[in-house]
């Protein structure tokens, strides 16, 4: 599993270059601080928003919630939840760490096999990731729609910056996006 700075060292010795890149390893440093509020309003969030996903998934397609869908009975609906949790709790690391490996190799890494093995429609667990992701950009932004959250809805109320973290919202983005891929 690598981080940031880990992986500008293994880039760095692969290239015979002594610094990596130094660049991206200060501006990771000194955007620190939004990264742990970015990290702080998913954790905060994350059983209303796997929640979410799934009856979003579920609404949209019914039949997983009948007899021979792949959320019935209550102990794959379970499953499923957990899951999508694992899912999130995932790209939350990888945001945390600036780097995608334990993503992919933790709990990436033969999933779509498992999936096929067992019968777990990929394109529904695709629909609960890509809501999943939606819900992360608007967390990370703090504006959580307020129509979908009803009195359900929480701000974190951190300081935002004029670009509302757009660069931490696409590299969330790009980490939902290789779950997406991963599974596709
Ligand atoms: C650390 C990383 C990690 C991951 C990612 C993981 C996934 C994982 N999901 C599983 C099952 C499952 N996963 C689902 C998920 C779903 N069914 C649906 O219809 C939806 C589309 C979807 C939820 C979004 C279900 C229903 C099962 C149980 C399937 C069965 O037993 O028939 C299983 C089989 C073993 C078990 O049931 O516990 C594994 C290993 N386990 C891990 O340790």
């Amino acid at each position: 599993m690598l981080d940031a700075f880990s992986r500008s060292v293994v880039t760095a010795d692969a290239s015979t270059s002594t610094v990596g890149d130094i660049g991206a390893l200060k501006e990771f440093v000194a955007n620190g601080n939004r990264r742990l509020d970015a990290v702080n309003a998913i954790a905060s969030n994350a059983s209303c928003m796997v929640s979410d996903a799934v009856a979003g998934m579920i609404c949209e397609n019914q039949g997983l919630i009948q007899a021979g869908g792949n959320c019935y009975p209550n102990r794959r609906m379970a499953a499923c939840l957990r899951d999508a949790e694992i899912i999130l709790r995932y790209v939350t690391y990888a945001l945390l760490a600036g780097d995608a490996s334990v993503l992919d190799d933790r709990c990436l890494n033969g999933l779509k096999e498992t999936y096929t093995a067992l019968g777990v429609p990929t394109t529904s667990t695709v629909r609960a990731v890509q809501i999943m992701k939606a819900q992360v950009a608007a967390h990370i932004q703090d504006n959580p729609s307020e129509s979908f959250a009803g009195p359900r809805l929480k701000k974190m109320n951190p300081t935002l910056t004029d670009d509302r973290c757009a660069s931490l919202v696409a590299e969330a983005s790009s980490y939902f996006d290789r779950v997406i891929s991963a599974l596709s």
